[in-house]
Order: structure tokens, then sequence, then C-alpha cells
């Protein structure tokens, strides 16, 4: 990305038509350039910040749109640079128009996600703030919403930044004792230093056992829908998205292509795919079907197994159980066609797949799906949305940042158990700051910075 200081420009709102549009516009000739380009309905001496101008966009005195145009000034604005607003008429034409003419005025088009660069570039925000925009923009739930919002109002930030000053005060101690060695000095009790690392090290444990629950806050939830052909598992996906998503027929082998849906479950997103049977197959279609569907279970968070509980367990059935097993899959069981005369019992299910959640329905009937639609909520958050306060560990970059945060402290503790010199603790002691700074972007590389932006809209 290009660190110079130009001044960047973007549509702000999606392409095409609606109500408005907006045209951002960051860096240190806005003013000057909104000043050739914006004629204002009443005269202005000095723009101010934080105001709303209405006027023209003009080009060679020409009127070429109506608009709302607001300043806000360095450093009182997102990126922390002079900045301009133009709220336009909605049409794609109109906002690409603005756009040309601010480029011929100067103004270069921002790269994805360059808004939100600079304002962490100009230390506005953190990188794991930054973040949080990329969530906000993306969430779908109030699951999601929530969490974004929280880690963009700096709860992660502060939570790490105390870590921090702890672990830097640690070295701290230890380099000045380190200088100061043959005067024998001491600065802090080793024990000390012992017992804040385990505290520090146990906090950051209890984090990352949040992972899963902040991931699937943030994420949603990938279900696949599993089981033998023609128990029903199409018939249960149409049932839970409340539309023929998907045919149903009598006929074995009805479903081949995998089909996916999103059901909202009170604020967590799951993203739901009924599957292929899954059987031994010869034609090919059917045979490449049954290659989606274990790609979806591979790839699933959790697993529907589906089973028809009106004929007896078949071999087939067996062998799926063995396979989610394997995979180790948190799993929640369906006897579907309760409304027939059941050869299946729960306790045999439980015996089988070693589940607790085990559930009866009848998709046909629609009997037992709110049951089902509660557990699943249950069975993946725990129940609650998160909280405010509530810490959630909710990316992968985190998640490794923090186990490597935590090998280095345990080196730490093994070189004070060890009784070897305080260079080494220090040392390792600023090894797990600095990869714990990597969250917040204390410590980066362009690589990661480029990986994080590149996630962004243009206009962000
Ligand atoms: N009696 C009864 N029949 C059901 C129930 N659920 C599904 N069926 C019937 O079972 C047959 C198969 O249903 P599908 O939903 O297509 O089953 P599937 O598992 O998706 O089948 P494949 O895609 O072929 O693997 C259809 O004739 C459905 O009407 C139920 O709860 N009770
Ligand atoms: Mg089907």
């Amino acid at each position: 990305m290009n660190t110079k200081i130009d001044t960047i420009a973007a549509v702000s709102t999606p392409r095409g038509e609606s109500g408005i549009a907006v045209i951002r516009m960051s860096g240190p000739k806005s003013q000057a350039i909104m000043q050739k380009i914006f004629d204002p309905a009443k005269k202005i001496s000095k723009p101010q910040s934080h105001r709303v101008y209405h006027g023209w966009i003009t080009e060679k005195e020409e009127k070429i749109d109506e608009v709302m145009i607001s300043f806000f000034l360095s450093p009182h604005s997102y990126t922390g640079e002079d900045m301009a607003e133009i709220s336009a008429h909605g049409s794609l034409f109109i906002s690409k128009r603005i756009l040309e003419i601010l480029v011929k005025q100067g103004a270069r088009l921002a790269q994805p996600g360059e808004f939100t660069q600079r304002s962490f570039l100009n230390g506005k925000m953190d990188l794991s703030q930054a973040e949080a925009v990329a969530d906000l923009i993306h969430a779908q739930t109030e699951a999601s919403r929530r969490v974004a919002l929280y880690q963009l109002e700096g709860n992660l930030s502060q939570k790490l930044s105390e870590f921090s000053q702890q672990l830097l005060q640690a070295c701290s101690f230890l380099e000045l004792e380190l200088d100061f060695a043959e005067e024998n000095i001491e600065f802090t009790s080793l024990k000390d230093l012992k017992k804040m690392i385990t505290q520090i090290d146990t906090a950051l444990k209890k984090f990352l056992e949040s992972f899963e629950r902040g991931r699937l806050c943030r994420e949603g939830v990938r279900m696949a829908i599993i089981g033998s052909p023609n128990v029903g598992k199409s018939s249960i996906l149409n049932c839970l998205v409340e539309k023929e998503r998907a045919i149903v027929t009598e006929v074995a082998g009805t479903t081949r292509d995998t089909i996916e849906d999103v059901l909202d479950i009170e604020g967590v997103l799951f993203t739901i795919t009924d599957t292929a049977g899954l059987r031994e197959v010869q034609d090919p279609i059917e045979k490449e079907g049954v290659r989606r569907a274990e790609k979806a279970l591979e790839g699933a968070d959790m697993v529907l197994l589906v089973v028809d509980g009106s004929r007896p367990l078949s071999q087939e059935d067996k062998a799926i159980m063995d396979k989610i097993k394997e995979k180790e899959k948190n799993q929640l069981v369906i006897i579907n066609k309760s409304d027939l005369s059941q050869k299946v019992s729960a306790e045999e299910i439980r015996k089988l797949t070693g589940s607790e959640q085990i559930l009866s329905v009848s998709a046909l009937k629609k009997t037992g799906i709110n049951t089902l639609i509660d557990s699943l909520k249950h069975l993946v958050i725990s129940g609650d949305l998160p909280e405010e306060g509530e810490l959630l560990l909710t990316r992968e970059r985190h998640r490794q940042a923090i186990l490597r945060t935590r090998e280095h402290l345990h080196q730490a503790q093994k070189a004070l158990t060890d009784n070897m010199s305080q260079e080494f603790i220090a040392f390792d002691l600023r090894q797990a700051l600095d990869s714990l700074g990597e969250i917040s972007g204390k410590k980066t590389t362009d690589d990661i910075l480029n990986f994080i932006f590149s996630e962004f809209c243009v206009g962000k």
C-alpha cells in the first residue's frame, strides 16, 4: 500500500441506485479540492469541521448535482487527516461522475480499506479495532454485530494493554537490574514475577477458551445436514428455512448438489447445507454428490445427523455415525418421520453415536421443529448472546498470537525455575510482549496489514 500522504477518494456506498450516495475524500488536499468544485447555496467564509453545507458540485461552471457536504478537519476525523464527505443523489452515474471530478482535481482512487488503514497508521485506532470495523460492515446478525462493536470500542485492546503494561514493567525491572548487576540492587522479587506471569498466563488461557464461541458469533455456524438417502434431510432444510428450498421426492438420491441457505436463530447466523445421501454409488452424478456431501461434512462446525425412525437403522446409517465420530464433529441427531410407527430408539442412537443431543421430529407434519431450533442455538453458543464486557476471542490471527505469547511466558517461567540469568527471562518476556503486540498492531509487517485491509470494501 502507498504510505505517502496523498489525497484519496472513493464512493463509500454500494454500486447501484440508492437514495443517496456518499463520496469520501481524505488527505491534505481535501479542502482545496472542495473549494474548487463546490458552489455553496450560502456563502461560506471558512468551512468549519463537523458542519453540513448545502450546494452544488460543479464542473466548468456547470452544476453536476445538488449535494450536502461535510468537512472533518484533522485530527478530529476518521482517518485523522482532513476529510470531506459528499452526499449526492444515489445514481451510479452521478457518483462515478463526481469521483472523476475529484480525481481530475488531484485526488487518487482509494484502495480497499485505505481510509481505515490511514486511521490505524495515524493512531486513531489499533489493528484489532480496524478489524472490528470490517466485522461490523459484514455483520449479518445480532451476535456478530455485538462482538464487532465491543471490539471496536476497544474492549479487547484495553484488556491486552493491561497485560502488555505488566509485562513491560517486569522487563524494565529485569533489564534495569542487569545494568546495575554489579551493585547488586534488587528491584523486584523473582517470586512476585513468577506469580505475575502465572496470572497473565491463566487469563490468556481462559481467553483462548472463548475462541469457539467468539468465532461462531462473528462468522456464524456452518451446519451440514447429513444422513442416508431418503431419510428426510431436504424436508428438514425446508422446515428450518420455511420455504421449498430443496426438492423433496420419495426417490432415494433426489439431492445431488449441495444446497445452502441461511437462518438467523435468535441472533446467530446458521449457514445450513443440505447434502446428497451418503451411500456407495456407481452413478457418476450421485458419486459427485456424495463427494460434495463429504466435503460439507469436513467443513462443518456442526452436523445435523438425520435418520429415518420408521425403519431399523441400516449399515449405511451406522457407517455415517462412525464417520462423524471419527471427525469429532459436534452433532445433533434427528430421528425423523416421528409421525410413522417407530423402529429406532433414542437409546440405540445414544449407544452408537455417544451423543446426548437426540430429537424426534416429523418434517412432514412439522412437529419438533421449534425444539430443534432451540437446541441448535444452545448447542453452539451455549445460550445467551455476548454481553458488553464479555471478552471473546473472534479471530484465528488473535488466537495464534496468544498461543505464541503463552509459549514465551512458559519459557520465561522455566528460565525462572531453572534459576537462569535474568537476561534470559527478560528476553522471553520481551518476546511474549511482541507476540501480544501483534494483535493491536504494535508489532506488525506489511504482509499482515495488506492481508487485513484487503478484506475491506473500497470507501471504508
Ligand atoms: N411420513 C413422513 N415422511 C417424510 C418425513 N420427512 C420426509 N418424508 C418423506 O420422505 C421422502 C424423502 O424426503 P427427502 O426430504 O427428499 O429426503 P432426503 O433425505 O433429502 O433424500 P435424498 O435427497 O434422496 O437423500 C419424501 O417422500 C418425503 O415426503 C416425515 O417426517 N414423515
Ligand atoms: Mg434431499
